[in-house]
């Protein structure tokens, strides 16, 4: 027996024990094991039934991702599923953990399961740009049902173990911490009343109601066009569980596998499947030891309850961390707690939290007016007006009150994070937690590690980036850090661009199909040509439309008209007004672009941004770029995001491209250009 398989035979039941950490992926070796557990047990005659266990945190969590692309090895996954399926012995998979993707299939195989109630199973194949490619597609809809089965795979999400019974996804609950045992004495119980096999391909009573009603499907895609936008993997899932519904089981079967084949080999699936260990890789830092201790974060405090303030504190009152509230005067605390309660609120009416845990959460607040209310804080973070002489007078004073050892945090967005840190005796402790609105949203967390930040707090910062659910980025000092300094190329590209000859809407339509929620120009009267153009004293394009009374959806329109619906419309009044600024700008009308010459125009710069970030490390590499720009400016995660759609465009061609522009390539990019090397592919 290999070494990640281990069979016993207690009274009659086979157990078979998968350990193949760290989440038992259904790699070469975990094949062979169920090969030859598998194999072993139909041979024994002493054995009436099997429980398929798995050692660990988890029952097994999918297919090995890293194996994908590279040469397979070993017994195929069909091949040791049909041995399962089509023995003569009664199997049961014992879950708990994660039984996902080709986890939970391999559950779909063996005849029952049962879980713990801590126990999720499901398909997330949809995430890494897939559908599930080991019968998932038609056994699924046998279990549940065709509509459940369309929202549970293109939706991906884990589902618990009660709501799982409730569906018939799994078919007994085990005592937590007696998975074992439950699920021996369930093997116990079919062997002694020794009925039929039940088999999930066998079952149509799930599916045949819905036999012959193309409609449903065509009406599933419409009504989830806006979700499913840019993503390939969506229409496949459709595509292969209307063939549960419609073919015979091995028919289903074999269009299940030309539609994966069609995802395995496409960019989209590429993309997704590499941000998958970008997220991932964000948290690893080369030159922090791992086993770096991260120093204990029972109490939070948190300056300033505006928006961002609120919203980051939300993060730690959802982890059930206690948090003191610090604001200047009574009406703007009594402001900030009004928001967070209301946010709760919200949540509640959803049916996302009930109303108990909202008063939980609210009672985790402690409300304070002055900085002395910090003295026990293990954390600080600042989140105060973004002003270098506000920030240090505030890191000064709490500097004074915070006790020694206390993590003091600044959420800047743009400033330096030394000259804070310079403000405190306490250099070390200092770092920057920059959150992205709405803080209680955004998954983006980056970290800013200053000159002297010390690795426990460095490594404290990715342990509470963990525990409140957020994925960190590890940036170094400088402007901007990572998300913002790369993306701010393209604001800059579309001011420029728009003067040249494609209108706005040109330009936002453009990015749209690219696969952004909405463009630059959009997106500007949505936050406020005020609020944009705020603190400028030149003259700028904004200024002239807010000149005029635009300031943007919320009043008179901005580079859009809009009616009483916020419905936008071209805008006559904006057409002239940046035909003039372009005057004034001496800019000569070229006329309209194709959307990708736009695309090149607003995306290249953003790149050659990356590859200085990368350059002057600043960012340790790229892929945590692409989940920056990903994460915090919602850059469509089937590109794999700048770096990694730069390698896919190919980079010589991206330099051409700056050069054409007038901007000179980053060093960094062209050698690499040059050379035919990429940012993320090894
Ligand atoms: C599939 O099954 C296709 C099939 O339909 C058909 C095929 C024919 N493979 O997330 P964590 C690594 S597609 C390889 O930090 P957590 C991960 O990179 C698959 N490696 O832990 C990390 O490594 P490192 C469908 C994997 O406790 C370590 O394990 N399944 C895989 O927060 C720990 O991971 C999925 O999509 C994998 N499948 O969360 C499930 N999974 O330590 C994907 C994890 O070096 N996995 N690793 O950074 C997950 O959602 C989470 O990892 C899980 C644990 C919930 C299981």
């Amino acid at each position: 027996m290999s070494q990640v398989g281990t069979t016993e035979v207690i009274d009659g039941i086979g157990i078979l024990t998968i350990d193949y950490p760290p989440v038992n992926a259904l790699s070469a070796h975990t094949r062979k094991a169920l090969d030859e557990g598998f194999r072993q047990f139909a041979a024994d005659d002493s054995v009436k039934a099997i429980v398929l266990i798995c050692a660990g945190r988890t029952f097994i969590a999918g297919a090995d991702i890293s194996e994908f692309g590279k040469p397979s090895s070993g017994p195929n996954l069909q091949e040791v599923f049909d041995i399962i399926e089509g023995g003569s012995k009664p199997v049961v998979a014992a879950i708990h953990g994660t039984a996902l993707g080709g986890g939970y299939e391999l559950a779909l195989i063996c005849h029952y399961r049962i879980a713990v109630p801590s126990a999720k199973v499901g398909l997330p194949e949809v995430a890494l740009g897939l559908l599930p490619g080991a019968g998932g597609t038609q056994r699924l809809p046998r279990i549940v049902g065709i509509p459940a089965a369309l929202d549970l795979i293109t939706g991906g999400a884990p589902v618990g173990a009660r709501k799982a019974l409730e569906l018939g996804m799994i078919d007994a609950l085990a005592d937590e911490g007696k998975l074992r045992e439950d699920a021996i004495a369930f093997a116990r119980k079919l062997v002694a009343e020794g009925g039929p096999l039940l088999r999930v391909r066998d079952r149509q009573d799930k599916v045949e109601p819905y036999r012959g009603q193309s409609e449903l499907y065509a009406d599933y895609l419409k009504k989830n066009a806006r979700a499913f936008r840019g993503f390939k993997a969506p229409f496949n899932i459709v595509k292969a569980i209307e063939a549960a519904a419609e073919l015979p089981f091995d028919q289903g079967m074999a269009r299940e596998r030309e539609l994966f084949g069609e995802l395995m080999t496409s960019t989209e699936s590429a993309a997704q499947r590499y941000y998958f260990f970008a997220e991932r890789e964000g948290a690893k830092v080369p030159d922090l030891a791992r086993d770096t201790a991260a120093l204990p974060v029972k109490a939070v405090g948190v300056i300033g309850a505006g928006t961002m303030g609120g919203g980051i504190a939300m993060n730690f009152l959802n982890a059930g961390i206690p948090v003191t509230l610090v604001e200047m005067n009574q009406a703007a605390l009594d402001r900030g707690l009004g928001v967070i309660r209301k946010n709760y609120e919200n949540s509640a009416a959803k049916g996302r939290m009930t109303t108990e845990q909202v008063e939980q959460r609210m009672a985790l607040i402690t409300p304070a007016l002055e900085l002395d209310a910090l003295k026990d804080a293990d954390l600080v973070i600042e989140a105060v007006f973004e002003e270098m002489g506000i920030k240090k007078d505030v890191f000064a004073r709490l500097d004074a009150v915070a006790k020694p050892g206390a993590i003091l945090a600044s959420n800047t967005s743009f400033l330096d994070l030394d000259d804070i840190a310079s403000a405190t005796a306490r250099p070390e402790s200092v770092v920057g937690l920059h959150f992205f609105s709405p803080a209680n949203v955004m998954r983006l967390l980056e970290i800013v590690r200053g000159a002297r930040t010390s690795d426990a707090v460095l490594a404290t910062g990715l342990r509470i980036a963990k525990t409140i659910a957020k994925v960190p980025v590890v940036s170094r000092v400088g402007p901007g850090f990572i998300a913002n300094r790369v993306m701010s190329p393209r604001s800059r590209a579309a001011t420029e661009l728009v003067l040249e000859g494609p209108s706005p809407q040109d330009i936002d339509k453009a990015l749209y199909d690219y696969g952004f929620a909405m463009g630059p120009f959009a997106m500007s009267d949505l936050v406020g040509l005020d609020v944009i153009g705020r603190g400028s004293n030149e003259r700028t394009l904004q200024g002239d439309l807010v000149k005029l009374g635009r300031l943007g959806q919320k009043q008179n329109g901005g580079f859009y008209d809009y009616d009483d619906k916020r419905q936008s419309s071209p805008s006559p009044v904006a057409a002239q007004v940046i035909a003039d600024f372009a005057k004034f700008k001496g800019v000569e009308n070229k006329g309209p672009q194709s959307a990708e010459q736009i695309v090149a125009r607003l995306l290249f710069p953003v790149v050659n941004e990356g590859a200085r970030v990368l350059e002057e490390g600043i960012a340790i590499r790229a892929s945590d770029i692409d989940v920056a720009c990903i994460l915090g400016y919602n850059w469509p995660v089937y590109t794999g995001g700048p770096m990694f759609w730069a390698d896919t465009v190919g980079l010589p061609k991206i330099v051409e491209g700056l050069k054409a522009m007038g901007i000179e390539p980053a060093r960094l990019l062209a050698e690499k250009a040059a050379a035919g090397g990429t940012f993320t592919r090894g």
